[in-house]
């Protein structure tokens, strides 16, 4: 029988041996979500973040083969510095570890990573999803239906706005996941609080998200929950100020004939050209947000 080499860093085999709440986070929003430094000084904040809400956080990647179940400060740092790293999704994880590959994992591949690891809750900036023009290019995120099937609670500030955000959730809805807006009504849009969007289910509090997930598991339902948590309002981008970058950085993706993979980290990498830095800003203080949200969750749990 194949053995899947995996590997917990101390503090994670301590807090599953002591039973103290865990979160997961992922590492392609380190390798391809921002430039270096600030990817590794963000992902150091997360996981202080974390620890200070009394959860003990587990960044998650390959490296030479091995799935890693929390990083030490020197593999963060490494792996952040790191070029040509691959972004691992479900399709081709598990090629990578059988190749003694190293890559970073997305949400898809963090949530398949932290079930194995009998982690619950996860953290992160925004989900894959439907991409504009889907109808054409059929690109449409592994997140999707990996939240369909794998039961982790993934907490994010919604799907970007470079996305086609009705489809994302018509897709969410169609294949059976809860996505619940964190304290409001409307669905969060990532760099925006709200959106025109209604929320299809409203939590107010971490406990309450916490049964609602561990009623899915008792009812024998595969698949995770989606929470949508709004990032602060004092780190918001009006919806209208990033509209037409956006557009622009699609069109620009477009041209160029990006596809594929590549094509969520051009339009982010294109979008903190054209603010400046300023969407990079935002998106850290709301997986910042996330994270202390998914502690508190894994608390409840
Ligand atoms: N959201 C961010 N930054 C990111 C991503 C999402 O703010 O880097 C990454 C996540 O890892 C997500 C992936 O799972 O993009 C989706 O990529 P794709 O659209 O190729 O499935
Ligand atoms: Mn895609």
């Amino acid at each position: 029988m194949t053995t899947i080499p995996m590997t917990y860093a101390p503090d994670v085999a301590a807090a599953k041996e002591a039973g103290t709440p865990i979160v997961a986070l992922e590492s392609t929003i380190i390798t391809h979500g921002m430039p270096y430094p600030q990817n590794v000084e963000t992902a150091r904040m997360v996981e202080s973040d974390i620890r200070a809400a009394g959860a003990v956080p587990a960044t998650i990647a390959v490296m030479n083969g091995t799935l890693h179940i929390g990083l030490t400060d020197d593999e963060l740092d490494k792996l952040a510095q790191s070029k040509n790293v691959a972004k691992l999704s479900r399709a081709d994880m598990a090629a990578c570890m059988a190749t003694g590959g190293t890559g970073a994992t997305t949400v898809a591949a963090t949530m398949i990573a932290a079930h194995l690891a009998g982690i619950h809750v996860f953290a992160t900036g925004g989900i894959g999803g439907v991409h504009k023009g889907a109808e054409t290019t059929f690109d449409i995120s592994a997140d999707l239906h990996e939240l369909a099937q794998t039961p982790v609670t993934v907490v994010a500030a919604g799907a970007k706005a470079i996305l086609d955000l009705e489809k994302t959730y018509e897709v969410l809805e169609t294949l059976g996941v809860p996505v619940i807006a964190y304290g409001q009504d409307s669905l969060p849009a990532f760099w925006s609080a709200t959106s025109p969007l209604p929320a299809p289910l409203r939590m107010d509090t971490a406990p309450d998200i916490a049964s609602a997930h561990k009623m899915r598991v008792a009812m024998g339902l595969p698949g995770g929950q989606l929470v949508t948590n709004p990032i602060p309002a004092d780190a918001e981008i009006p919806a209208e100020t990033l509209a037409p970058i956006i557009a622009q950085a699609l069109g620009e993706a477009d041209a160029q004939g990006i596809s594929a993979k590549s094509v969520t980290p051009f339009l982010l990498g294109r979008i903190f050209e054209l603010t400046d830095g300023a969407s990079l800003t935002a998106n850290i203080a709301l997986v910042r947000n996330n994270a202390r949200l998914a502690a508190q969750i894994a608390g409840a749990l």
